[in-house]
């Protein structure tokens, strides 16, 4: 009988919770992948959708793309035949040599994201495409790029939150627009229950975490710069407003002042459907402090998400909430305090001349143009099920003289519309580091198995690409192990990465730190900047205010599409089980919305509007606030009925700053469809 062996790893999804995991395989092959008991975020499970996928699709030959395809079929049929490794990189490479002799390289795009958030599987390719001088597709856009505007331009940086370890030192927990029961799981389940802080959540939405808080404050989306204004003139009503780190820290505050006053709890409560003495409990509860905010990246994704962001996270700063343990706000812990230098892996200074990235926003009417998109790579991402406009988005993609390559572990409804597929290895078959984006840890990514057939890991790919192309960079073709030991030894953790392998997951810095320690901010003046020319110059007011975007006065209802805890993004979408829950989606509303338009229980309905239209099963339930339909984000595409998702409802509004998706702005009428499909799969 094969060996066996166990391994100790970590998830490299775009999760908060970078979980620690055991690995056992034999022969070669993964027979079980399981929760790893010592480590401190998720002490021995594993989510849901990891738990099935890691176990099902991920170790399965069947589900997997185990050789470069070439295409047969029209575009979008998903016909390919085997090619081997050579013939797909010689013949891509041919085909960009002809695209660059007649075009610029800007006419080359490319999009990436989450697919791995491992740094070199998700960082290395970045050097190929400077070296290119192709066109990014700004991977933020399609996510979080307005909260990464406000938030720089304010505090001078967006990826510096407060340390998850110091929360024992915090009174109140505020969870403003996320949802960690669904998106970070086990820090739902632990660190929140543990703090010992009173909660506080700020959602539509009355999800697993509204439920176990102190206070929820359900408002109607679109308002939260209206309530942050109310919460503020409480606290400014009940002496809670920190004149001395105002004078001495910030800059601008004199702008906001008048708007504070006039935001009384009732006027909030007219503003946000939130009752005025919760608005006045809530502040309370923040005022007592040291208070930590953690600020959801679902809370920006709307019209006014940049203005938001900047409105909410007025709270510390005018509570003096910063710089002391149990206090800060949360929106992406980066690299930076783990030693990651953010340009070494992605090696900018190999491009010529960098094109202006696009944002997914435009993504479709771009790869429209002949004039402006001749070849597209789509590497740790599904844009044909995350990005908006996915009906056009579809049809750009079908054009037969885009060149496309797709890199991707799955054949997903992106890799259907393919030229090339290059098939990619997964986390699970090769050496990686990991540092998840909220307990600052840095952790191994140890390879378990050989790749699944002749899968590579999209650094390899890159590097062989490069050769095929006849670079000459040094950089392009630098080893997994020597980069593997430079990022090791920048953390200053260990000398190797066997060193690292050997710890499995490091807390890192190794004591917990407090977030703008000594309060030199990195921003032009050294302060807080609230109000002025950077701000307008980014396209926002001059100072902070509290809009509204308001709901639908005309019987249309606001669709918001947050994060399901069946699916990270599109991925875990083919995993049976999970793909037969989404085959005909749920669509949330109230009940008092569903009387209005004669829905009950269980109803076949549709949604539509003129970007799309989407047919779900009504589920009734006041957990969602009136005026709100919700369906959760990014099942795949082809697994559904009508071979959509969400995302065909989306016509890709961005934000008021970065060019970012307002995915949660969309508006939609929905009615009841007359024949309800007995046949359908239940929820
Ligand atoms: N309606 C709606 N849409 C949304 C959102 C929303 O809130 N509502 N949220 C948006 C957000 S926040 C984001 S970040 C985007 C995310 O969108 P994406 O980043 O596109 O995420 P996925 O859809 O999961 O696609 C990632 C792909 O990478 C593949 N992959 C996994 N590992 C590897 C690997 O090692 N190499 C390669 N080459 N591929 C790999 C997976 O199989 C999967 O197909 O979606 C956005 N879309
Ligand atoms: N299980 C799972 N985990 C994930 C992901 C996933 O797809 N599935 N995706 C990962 C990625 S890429 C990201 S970016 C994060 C996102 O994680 P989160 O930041 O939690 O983002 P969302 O789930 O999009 O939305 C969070 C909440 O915002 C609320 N919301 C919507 N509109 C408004 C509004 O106007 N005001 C307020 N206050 N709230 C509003 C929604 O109701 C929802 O509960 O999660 C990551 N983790
Ligand atoms: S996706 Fe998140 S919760 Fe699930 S196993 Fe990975 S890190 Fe843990
Ligand atoms: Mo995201």
């Amino acid at each position: 009988m094969a060996e066996q062996t166990t391994v100790r790893t970590v998830c490299p999804r775009d999760c908060y919770d970078g979980c620690g995991m055991l690995v056992e395989a034999a022969g070669g092959a993964v027979t079980r992948v399981a929760g790893d008991p010592a480590h401190p975020v998720n002490r021995g499970t594993l989510c849901g959708k990891c738990m099935h996928g890691y176990n099902g699709a991920w170790i399965d030959a069947a589900a997997r793309m185990t050789h470069p395809l070439r295409r047969v079929g029209r575009k979008g049929s998903g016909e390919f035949e085997r090619v081997s490794w050579d013939e797909a990189l010689t013949e891509i490479a041919g085909r960009l040599h002809a695209i660059l002799a007649a075009h610029p390289p800007s006419s080359i795009l490319h999009t990436h994201y989450t697919g791995t958030c491992s740094l070199i599987a998700g960082s290395f390719p970045m050097r190929f495409f400077h070296r290119l001088g192709a066109t990014e597709v700004d991977p933020d856009t399609v996510c979080n790029k307005a909260g990464h505007v406000a938030l720089g331009l304010m505090f001078g940086d967006s990826c510096l939150g407060f340390d998850p370890r110091t929360a024992a030192a915090a009174r109140c927990i505020v969870i403003w627009g996320m949802n960690p029961s669904a998106s970070a799981p086990h820090a739902h389940q632990h660190w929140l229950r543990e703090s010992g802080a009173a909660v506080v959540v700020v959602d539509p939405i009355r999800h697993d975490t509204a439920r176990l808080a102190d206070h929820h404050l359900q408002l109607r989306p679109g308002s939260d710069a209206a309530l942050a204004f109310a919460l503020l003139h409480v606290l400014a009503r009940e002496g809670h407003i920190d004149r001395e780190f105002i004078a001495r820290h910030t800059l601008g505050f004199e702008t906001v002042e008048r708007s504070i006053a006039e935001a009384t709890p009732e006027w909030g409560a007219a503003r946000t459907g939130v009752p005025a003495d919760l608005i006045v409990a809530a502040a309370r509860c923040y005022g007592r402090g040291p208070a930590l905010l953690w600020l959801g990246q679902g809370l920006q994704r709307q019209r006014f998400g940049a203005s938001v962001m900047r409105a909410v996270s007025l709270l510390p700063v005018a509570t003096g909430n910063i710089g002391r343990p149990g206090s800060g706000f949360l929106y992406l812990n980066g690299g930076d305090l783990r030693g990651l230098r953010g340009d070494y892996l992605a090696a900018p200074h190999l491009a010529r001349q960098t094109p202006p990235a696009v944002s997914h926003m435009d993504l479709a009417p771009t790869l429209e143009r002949p004039d402006r998109a001749r070849a597209l790579f789509t590497w740790n991402n599904n844009i044909a099920a995350s990005s908006p406009e996915q009906s056009r988005l579809h049809r750009a993609l079908a054009r037969e003289d885009l060149l496309h390559v797709a890199i991707d572990l799955f054949q997903t409804d992106t890799v259907d519309f393919a030229d090339y597929v290059l098939p990619a290895a997964s986390f699970l078959e090769f050496d990686d580091i990991v540092m998840p984006p909220f307990r600052s840890m840095v952790s191994a990514q140890c390879r378990v198995v050989p790749a699944m057939g002749e899968a590579l890991p999209n650094q390899e790919i890159f590097r062989r690409l490069a050769r095929a192309m006849d670079y000459a960079e040094p950089e392009l073709f630098e080893s997994d192990a020597a980069m593997l030991d430079t990022l090791v030894r920048d953390t200053g953790i260990a000398e190797d990465f066997a060193g690292l392998a050997a710890l499995g997951s490091v807390d890192w810095p190794a004591q917990p730190y407090v977030q703008f320690e000594g309060l030199a901010f990195p921003t032009p003046s050294g302060r807080v900047e609230l109000a002025g020319e950077r701000f307008v110059a980014a396209g926002l007011t001059r100072a902070p205010e509290p809009v509204v975007e308001a709901l639908p006065d005309d019987g249309a209802l606001r669709l918001l599409s947050p994060a399901s805890k069946w699916l990270m993004n599109s991925s875990f979408g083919n995993e049976p089980l999970i793909a037969k829950r989404f085959g005909v989606p749920s669509a949330w509303l109230h009940p008092d919305d569903a009387r209005a338009r004669n829905v009950v229980d269980d109803d076949l309905v549709e949604l539509v509007n003129d970007t799309g239209r989407i047919e779900a099963r009504a589920e009734l339930s006041t957990d969602v606030v009136p005026g709100v339909v919700m369906m959760v984000k990014s099942s795949w595409p082809k697994l559904a009925q009508g071979r959509v998702n969400v995302n065909v409802l989306f016509d890709g509004a961005r934000t008021d700053a970065g060019a970012s998706s307002a995915v949660h702005s969309i508006t939609v009428r929905l009615r009841r469809l007359d024949r309800p499909q007995a046949d359908a799969p239940a929820q």
